[in-house]
């Protein structure tokens, strides 16, 4: 890994002192309180009962599984995280070896690593709604056309009465959860932002960088309701963002794809930045909006989101959908 930054965050690790920015450990209760700061916690998972595999990818080698923890609906993500350049030679040398197959020039072995160069990332939602569960589940999708009327009778009111809780979002800027995590914070109340990794990135490697921000202002559900009153907050979020992730990360923005969901899991609004090449889900066109886009259209029609025809993508077992259908709009 040739990248400087992605260096200073391994070679911290290296110490087995965690950086500032990585320590990890740390866990949230569900009402965002902190619970100590050990490296090693209770296995919640020792009991846990799996119900159904809600689906598994071979070659992104992750597992999204149904269960229950004490009787608690529980969704829990496993999966393998890329090797690092800079463990390679521990990797090597501290690992066993066996052979499976040797033929001619070639062979094969199952190599056991230490078990700190073989962990697995594992994400629990616990207790898990119906909702969670559905999200996790492989489905296919289909495409909605949504018209500023549409917005107003099918999509507001749905995701008024249906849509997930943000307290975990509200955590984060009253600094009750991942307060440690934060990588850069404007508390201005108008323009302001929390900056943090996303907790789809375990913050070893920059390959597959992933941080979002938080506005602070709390009555912005979505792109659909930016007018250009909000591009003094946008462009705050884009500049500010874009300098902490090259001071922190030694990455540029010429490195980064900063962009919006449309439409996105969580009603308040917040900004995706991922390094460009990463191929994360939901940064295809169907789905991301580019901030830098979104501000240049507001700065041409302060109206241009809430009257714009805007098309997303829907998951077929989406309550969104249904109402689409009902309503005869696909
Ligand atoms: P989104 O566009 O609302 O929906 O993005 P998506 O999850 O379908 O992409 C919300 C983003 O917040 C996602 O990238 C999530 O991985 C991330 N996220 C969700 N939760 C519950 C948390 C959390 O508790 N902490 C952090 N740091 N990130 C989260």
């Amino acid at each position: 890994m040739a990248d400087t930054s992605a260096k200073r965050l391994i070679d911290s690790d290296k110490t087995g002192e965690p950086a500032p920015d990585i320590k990890r450990g740390k866990t949230d209760n569900e009402n965002g309180r902190e619970d100590g700061n050990e490296s090693v916690q209770e296995n919640v998972l020792s009991g846990f009962k799996t119900s159904s595999v809600l689906s598994d990818s071979a070659r992104e080698k992750n597992i999204f599984i149904h269960g229950k923890v004490a009787d608690q609906d529980a969704v829990v993500i496993l999966e393998k995280t890329p090797i690092r350049e800079d463990s390679l030679a521990e990797l090597f040398s501290g690992s066993t070896l066996k052979l499976e197959m040797k033929n001619d020039i070639y062979s094969t072995y199952r190599l056991q690593a230490p078990p700190h160069l073989n962990e697995i990332k594992t994400t629990v939602v616990c207790p898990a709604t119906e909702k969670h569960i559905k999200k996790y589940q492989r489905k296919e999708s289909f495409l909605v056309e949504e018209t500023e009327e549409d917005y107003k009778n099918i999509t507001l009111p749905h995701i008024l009465k249906q849509s997930f809780s943000v307290q975990w979002v509200y955590n984060i800027l009253e600094k009750k959860a991942e307060a440690e995590r934060i990588v850069y914070e404007d508390p201005d109340p108008d323009v302001g932002f929390v900056l943090l990794p996303d907790f789809k990135w375990d913050q070893k490697q920059v390959d597959d960088l992933y941080l979002i921000a938080i506005a602070h202002q709390r009555d912005i559900k979505s792109l659909r309701d930016l007018t250009s009153e909000h591009v003094p907050l946008l462009q705050n979020i884009f500049q500010k963002g874009k300098e902490a992730i090259l001071q922190r990360y030694n990455l540029p923005a010429s490195k980064l794809r900063v962009y919006l969901h449309y439409q996105p899991s969580y009603y308040h609004l917040h900004v995706h930045f991922t390094k460009l090449g990463y191929d994360v889900p939901g940064c295809g066109v169907e789905r991301a909006h580019l901030i830098a886009d979104v501000i240049q259209n507001l700065q041409s029609d302060p109206q241009y989101y809430k009257t714009r025809t805007l098309y997303f993508p829907l998951r077929a077992d989406d309550g969104l959908l249904s109402k689409f259908k009902e309503a005869g709009r696909l």
